[in-house]
This record gives structure tokens, sequence and C-alpha cells, in this order.
């Protein structure tokens, strides 16, 4: 069993709203901070590594990116995170992408059960301001859920999305008053260091 219980980081958001990008930029910040992480996700190839192509580069698909372990959900959530606890020694992050449609309020008793509180999880709601007429309408119970949930949230696509909709988008988070940080990137290009700093405490 691990001494200090890994952080978890989870990446909320609905789908294409860019929570593998911001996974993908996470883990690499991590790894430049010599941080020991593993990852979560529902299939290694919705992260897009190619193991063949990690392997020739000489890692293993359970030691990616200098020490960074990669689980599939083949079982239960709570199974995977029990296996990081007890297999992997000294982690500090456990990184974590659910699948988009998936209601982020069903995974905390599985976390729960691990040990953690809601207070311990990093919940990173990741929000497509290209989408905000489909979350203000269809997805708004969802979106309501899922930032009672979140520590942070991440407007994302700035360099795509129109002013007004990034403002719209704020202003729909806002609503809820300003218990929230808020940061706006473009995370494909990288994480701002406003919100590295939020990420590395
Ligand atoms: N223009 C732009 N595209 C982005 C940005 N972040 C992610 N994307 C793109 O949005 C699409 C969905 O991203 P992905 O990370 O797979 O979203 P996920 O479904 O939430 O995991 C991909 O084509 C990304 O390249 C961004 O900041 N700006
Ligand atoms: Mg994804």
């Amino acid at each position: 069993m691990c001494e200090k219980k890994p952080d978890i980081i989870l990446f909320t958001g609905f789908l294409g709203s860019g929570k593998t990008t911001m996974l993908l930029k996470t883990i690499e910040l991590l790894a430049a901070e010599n941080k020991k992480c593993a990852i979560i996700v529902n299939e290694i190839g919705e992260v897009g590594i190619d193991n063949r192509q990690m392997r020739r580069l000489g890692y293993d698909v359970h030691d990616l990116f200098g020490g960074c372990v990669c689980c599939t959900l083949k079982v239960t959530l709570e199974a995977t995170i029990n296996h990081l606890l007890t297999e992997y020694d000294g982690l500090d992050y456990i990184l974590f992408e659910p699948s988009g449609m998936a209601d982020p309020a069903s995974m905390y008793p599985s976390m729960e059960n691990c040990g953690y509180t809601s207070e311990d999880i990093c919940n990173v709601f990741i929000f497509d301001p290209l989408r905000v007429d489909l979350y203000r309408v269809r997805l708004n119970s969802l979106l309501m859920s899922s930032l009672g949930l979140a520590r942070a949230v991440v407007i994302n696509k700035i360099d795509e999305a129109p002013e007004c909709a990034v403002r719209e988008a704020e202003g729909m988070v806002r609503e809820l008053g300003d218990r929230l940080p808020v940061f706006k990137m473009d995370v494909s290009t990288g994480l701002t260091p406003a919100f590295k700093t939020y990420l590395v405490r």
C-alpha cells in the first residue's frame, strides 16, 4: 500500500471537449516534474497511444512517459484503483478520463470506497464553448450535476470559439457562483502557466 495516497485528477466534460488532449498534456507536465503517475482510461486506443510504436520507442504500455502506468477499465473502477494502490509504490497521481457521456456523480462511490473523499478528487470540467447552445438546452442537467462536483473549469478551444461563446460559457459557470476557478485556453497548444500551477501544487 502507498504511504501517501496518490492524488486523483479526474477529467470530466462531454464528448469532444478535449479531455484526452488535456490528459496527454498533463502527463507530459507531470513527467517533466518527475511525478509518478498512472492513467485510467476506458480503452487505450481512445488515448491514441500506439502500443507498438511506444514499445519501439523503448516504453512498455505499463511504463509510459517515464514511469507512468496505464490501466484500461476492463474491470470496475474500484478494482482498478485498488490495484494501482496496492501494486505501485510511490505513485503521485492517478489521472482518470471517464467516457464522454458518463455522469461524473456515478463514479464517486467507487473512489470513495477506495478511501477518497469528494474533496480529495481534483475534478476538472472541460467546457467546449463551441457547444454552448447544446450545453444550455439538451445537456443542461448533466452540465449542472457535472459542475456541482467540479473543482475547476477549463474553457477550451479559445483558438476556435468566438469570443461571445467563451463569454457565455464563463457566464454559465458563474451562474453557480464564484466557487470554481475558471481557466481559458487552447489545450491543443498547451496548458497555461496558471493552470499548470493549479495542477501541480
Ligand atoms: N481547436 C482546438 N481543438 C481542440 C482543442 N483541444 C482539443 N481539440 C480537438 O478536439 C477534438 C476532441 O478532443 P479530445 O481530446 O479527443 O476530446 P475528448 O472526447 O473530450 O477526449 C480533437 O480533434 C482535438 O484535437 C483546442 O484547444 N482547440
Ligand atoms: Mg477522450
